[in-house]
């Protein structure tokens, strides 16, 4: 009889709270599924921060909002994801910044070859007003941008021999993000230049479509590149970002409330992932040698020779990002430099 009472009881409130919230309510009880795709499998940095930012979400949200971070380029390429985000077909993602030059061509700034010396001036400008402006502009596309997250220098690895030269890079078949820029720089640096997107790559590599690609320490490592890579020759041609991006449509229809979650669960993502990459990637060289790459460091002077030969590269990047934003950007590192 007790039992019974009580659960009329309870079955009674609930029924009159349910009544007095309305539907709002019964909305609320249903967690916002937020689908976060992403290129890399879930053993690299860009899996591990995924994860924290699948955690912080749930945590920041107290259970109402649920990211699910699905990898490996299981929700398509990056470029595939961006359109999917423009469309509103899924919420959200994180990929290189490289790939949306053709929809953004002010990214095509951070494709810059030599741009940033090391990830303390990375950070300072992609986490400043510049880096700020050019996320702007995604937004007249339909792509709202949060923030950046390291995928790191790039390294070159091939079969065909070690890159100690500028002239070592001749005639080498190579994979490139598919991109202007990086085609561009390739050839220009006197290598066949292939676009292909990454989730393509390991078999490109494997059945010798491309000798070589190039990409962070820790990609060669996650991607298990290794095992189908000799040579593994220290460029450092280019700094790398990646931007967690989110559908515009999807994000409008978001409370304040809602949208501040995922903009402060982003950025304590972006903190974790930065600092992971970076302790990772020392890590990482190490093991790809134990693995029995051949590593080699591009002298100095070679680099200089590189960086030289693409100077017509960065007059066509300034012309098609804006000589504006181009100049900010190079007064910024100066005074960086002068600090
Ligand atoms: C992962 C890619 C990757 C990038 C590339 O989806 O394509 O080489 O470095 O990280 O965005």
């Amino acid at each position: 009889m007790k039992t019974l009472i009580r659960s009329t009881l309870v079955a009674t409130m609930v029924a009159l709270s349910l009544g007095a919230a309305g539907s709002a309510f019964a909305l609320d009880i249903k967690p916002r599924l937020i689908r976060f795709g992403y290129g890399l499998n879930e053993q690299s940095n860009q899996g591990r921060a995924a994860k924290v930012f699948a955690d912080e979400v749930a945590k920041a949200s107290g259970g109402k909002m649920k990211l699910r971070a699905i990898g490996a380029a299981a929700l398509g390429p990056d470029t595939q994801m961006q359109q999917a985000l423009i469309g509103g077909a899924q919420e959200m993602m994180v990929g290189s910044t490289a790939t949306l030059v053709g929809i953004t061509k002010e990214m095509a700034l951070w494709d810059t070859p030599f741009l940033f010396n090391n990830a303390r001036e990375a950070d300072a400008v992609l986490d400043g007003p510049i880096g700020r402006k050019v996320m702007d502009k995604l937004e007249e596309k339909g792509l709202v941008g949060l923030v950046y997250w390291e995928n790191g220098f790039r390294n070159v690895t091939n079969n065909a021999r070690a890159v100690t030269k500028l002239e070592d890079m001749e005639g080498m078949k190579l994979r490139v993000m598919q991109n202007e820029v990086f085609l561009d720089s390739f050839r220009t640096l006197g290598a066949n230049a292939i676009p292909l997107p990454f989730s393509e790559l390991f078999s490109a590599l494997e059945t010798r479509t491309v000798d070589g690609q190039e990409n962070p320490f820790n990609t060669i490592l996650s991607s298990k590149f290794y095992e189908v890579q000799k040579y593994l020759s220290v460029t450092n041609h280019v700094y790398s970002p990646w931007i967690v991006l989110v559908s515009k449509k999807w994000w409008d229809g978001l409370s304040n409330d809602e949208q501040k979650v995922l903009l402060d669960a982003a950025k304590v993502a972006r903190d974790f992932e930065r600092k992971d990459t970076r302790d990772e990637a020392a890590k990482a060289l190490a093991d790809l040698k134990a693995k029995g790459m051949q590593v080699n460091d591009l002298p100095a002077a070679e680099a200089e020779r590189m960086r030289h030969k693409l100077d017509g590269i960065n007059k066509s990047i300034s012309a098609n990002v804006g000589q504006a934003l181009w100049d900010e950007t190079q007064a910024e590192l100066a005074a960086l430099r002068a600090k």
